[in-house]
C-alpha cells in the first residue's frame, strides 16, 4: 500500500519557522513500525509552512496514497481538518487515519461527517498503525484492534484502549528516517533530529497532557537501541539532537548511564538539546552536569513553570521544582540551583515558565518576567492552555475563568483565560512586552554558537521578533499597545496556513 504520513504546518511564536523547523518524531516512527513492503512517505508541513496547498496536492499526485494519517496537536485543529478536506476532494476513496495528542483526547471534532475521517488512533500508534494497515490490506475487521476507534456504517465504534507498551524488546523498531519527502530540518542552522529513549512520567503537572494520554508511568528503551537510533540520525545528516522524552530526568541514575553510553560510543559529536526538572538537575548537577556537557549536552529546556509558590500549586508543579538535602529533607525550590549547575558548564537554559495562572496579578506576572530576563538565556514563557484532558482544563471551566473556545489560539502564547485579576490581553500584552527584549539580549549568544547562519538571518529573526513594532514604537513615540495590536494581527493572519 501506498501511506502518506503528514505532520501539521502550525507552528507558534517561540518556535519560528526561520530558526527551528523540527520533524516530528511520531510520523518516523510508524513508518519504521509498518510492515516492510508496504510504501510510506513521511512529510512535516513545517517545511512547506507557506506553500501547504501545493504541497499536499503534489504529494498526493506523485504518491497516489490508499491510506493518508495525520498528526494532530490541539492548535492544528482546524489546518488539519482543511488539509484532510483539500485530501478529499483530490482522492475521495482515500482512507484518513489521525493520531496524536488532540485526536486521542479530544475524538468528537474528528468524528462529524464533515471532517471526513475513518479512523482514530488513541495513545501510542505503532502497533495499531502496524495492525490497521494489515487489517485494511487483508479486508480484516477492525474491532479486535485496541486503541482504535473507526467509523462503519455511519456509526462510530470504540475499541478498548491499548495498554502503553513497555518498550522493551524489539516489537516497536526503529524510526524510518528514509520515508522522509521534505528538506530543510534546522535548528539554528545545523540539521535537528528527534530521539525518544524513554516514554511517560510519573508526576501529574496539571497543564501537562501526558497523564490524560497514558496514566502516570515510566518506560524505556535499551541503550543499544537508543545509540542505534542515534547513528541513524547521525548518519541522515543530524548534527542536533532533541531527546524528546516527556521526562528523562526522572531516574537520574538512568539519565547518567545514558550519558556514559553516548561517550562510550563516540555519539557525543553532535549537540543535544533536553527538557528536564530542576530538582533533578540542582539534586545531582554537582556530577550530572558536568557529565551531560561530555556527553554533547548543549541546551536544557528547564520547566521552572513559575518562581511564585502559590502559583507553583496550582500547576502541580511543586514537588518537580524542590530542592532536596543530603536526608531527603526539603530545601526549597531547585530552580537557581539548577540553572548555576547548567551555566557553570557552559549549557543553555530554556526557561519554561507559565504566567497568567487564576491567582496572577501584575505583579506576580512581572516577578517571572524579570526572572526570565536576569537568569535565563532563552525564555520560553507560556500562558496555561486548557489542552483536552487536562485537570488544569478542568479548573478553568468551573472557575469561569475560561474566555476563549477557538482551538486554532490554543498554541501556548496566546492567553485564553483570564486570571482573577487580569484580561487574558493584559496578560499577553505583558508577556510581548518584555520577552522580545529578553530574546534580543540572547542575539549575541546565538552569533556566538551559529555565526555564519545568524549573519544570514539575524534581520528576519530580529523582524521576527519585533513583528508588529516600528521605529516610532522602539523610540517610544507610539502607544506600545497599538504595536501589541499589530502583532496580534499579524499572528492571526500567519495561522491561515491553507
Ligand atoms: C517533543 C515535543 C515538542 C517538540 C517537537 C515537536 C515535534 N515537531 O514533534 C517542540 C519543542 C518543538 C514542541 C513544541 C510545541 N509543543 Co510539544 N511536545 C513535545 C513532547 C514533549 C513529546 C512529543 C514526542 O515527540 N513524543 C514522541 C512521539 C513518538 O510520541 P507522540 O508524539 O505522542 O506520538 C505517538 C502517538 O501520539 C501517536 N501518534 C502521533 N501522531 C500520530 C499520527 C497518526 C496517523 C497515528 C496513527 C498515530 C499518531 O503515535 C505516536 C507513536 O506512538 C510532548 C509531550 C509532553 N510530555 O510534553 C509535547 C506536546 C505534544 N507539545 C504540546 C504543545 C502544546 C506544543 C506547543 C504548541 C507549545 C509548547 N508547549 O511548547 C509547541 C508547538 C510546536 C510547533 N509546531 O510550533 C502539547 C500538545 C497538547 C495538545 N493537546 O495539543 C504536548 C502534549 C505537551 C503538553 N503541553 O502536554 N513540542
Ligand atoms: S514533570 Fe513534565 S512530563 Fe511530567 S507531568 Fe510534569 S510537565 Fe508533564
Amino acid at each position: 500500500m501506498n501511506i502518506l504520513l503528514l505532520s501539521m504546518p502550525d507552528s507558534f511564536e517561540h518556535m519560528p519557522s526561520i530558526v527551528i523547523r523540527m520533524p516530528n518524531g511520531a510520523l518516523t516512527s510508524l513508518a519504521g513500525n509498518v510492515d516492510s513492503h508496504h510504501r510510506v512517505a513521511v512529510a512535516d508541513l513545517i517545511l512547506a509552512q507557506r506553500s501547504v496547498r501545493e504541497t499536499v496536492e503534489k504529494l498526493v499526485r506523485e504518491w497516489d496514497p490508499q491510506v493518508v494519517g495525520l498528526s494532530v496537536m490541539t492548535f492544528q485543529r482546524k489546518t488539519a481538518i482543511k488539509i484532510i478536506a483539500l485530501i478529499r476532494s483530490l482522492k475521495p476513496d482515500v482512507k484518513v487515519v489521525v493520531g496524536g495528542y488532540d485526536p486521542s483526547l479530544a475524538s468528537e471534532p474528528y468524528m462529524t461527517d464533515d471532517a471526513g475521517i475513518d479512523f482514530i488512533i488513541r495513545g501510542e500508534g505503532e502497533l495499531t498503525f502496524r495492525e490497521l494497515v494489515r487489517a485494511l490490506e487483508n479486508g480484516g475487521s477492525y474491532d479486535t484492534l485496541s486503541g482504535l476507534s473507526y467509523r462503519s456504517g455511519g456509526v462510530w465504534h470504540h475499541n478498548p484502549p491499548r495498554p502503553v507498551h513497555s518498550l522493551d524488546g524489539d516489537e516497536i523498531r526503529l524510526p524510518n528516517r528514509k520515508a522522509r519527502v521534505l528538506k530543510g530540518y534546522t535548528m539554528l542552522g545545523r540539521q535537528v533530529d528527534v530521539i525518544e529513549t524513554s516514554r511517560g512520567c510519573t508526576y501529574d503537572c496539571s497543564f501537562c497532557s501526558i497523564i490524560a494520554m497514558r496514566g502516570r508511568n515510566f518506560h524505556t528503551y535499551s541503550f543499544e537501541r537508543v545509540l542505534a537510533d542515534i547513528r541513524d540520525a547521525r548518519s541522515n545528516g543530524a548534527t542536533s539532537l532533541f531527546l524528546v522524552d516527556d521526562n528523562i530526568t526522572l531516574n537520574v541514575h538512568r539519565f547518567e548511564g545514558l550519558c556514559h553510553a553516548i561517550i562510550e560510543a563516540g555519539c557525543n559529536d553532535v549537540e543535544y538539546f533536553i527538557q528536564g526538572m530542576t530538582s533533578a538537575i540542582a539534586n545531582h548537577g554537582e556530577t550530572l552536569a558536568p557529565l551531560m556537557r561530555r556527553a554533547g549536552f548543549r541546551y536544557v529546556f528547564l520547566g521552572i513553570e513559575n518562581i511564585l509558590e502559590d502559583d507553583l500549586q496550582f500547576l502541580r508543579a511543586s514537588a518537580k521544582n524542590r530542592e532536596r538535602g543530603e536526608q531527603g529533607q526539603t530545601l526549597g525550590n531547585a530552580t537557581m540551583k539548577a540553572i548555576e549547575h547548567i551555566h557553570r558548564n557552559k549549557m543553555y537554559v530554556v526557561g519554561g515558565l507559565i504566567v497568567g495562572n487564576p491567582g496572577d496579578t501584575r505583579d506576580s506576572v512581572n516577578a517571572n518576567l524579570e526572572f526570565a530576563r536576569r537568569y535565563v538565556d532563552w525564555p520560553y514563557i507560556q500562558h496555561p492552555t486548557p489542552y483536552p484532558g487536562t485537570p488544569m482544563t478542568k479548573d478553568f471551566v468551573e472557575r469561569n475563568l475560561l474566555v476563549n473556545e477557538r482551538v486554532e489560539e490554543y498554541d501556548g502564547t496566546t492567553a485564553v483565560v483570564r486570571s482573577e485579576h487580569l484580561e487574558p490581553e493584559e496578560i499577553e500584552f505583558l508577556r510581548w512586552r518584555k520577552e522580545r527584549w529578553i530574546k534580543l539580549a540572547y542575539f549575541p549568544n546565538a552569533l556566538r554558537h551559529s555565526p555564519g547562519f545568524v549573519l544570514r538571518n539575524g534581520p528576519k529573526m530580529l523582524k521576527y521578533t519585533f513583528r508588529g513594532c516600528n521605529l516610532r514604537t522602539l523610540l517610544g513615540l507610539e502607544d506600545e499597545r497599538v504595536a501589541f495590536r499589530r502583532y496580534r494581527e499579524l499572528r492571526a493572519a500567519e495561522r491561515a496556513y491553507i
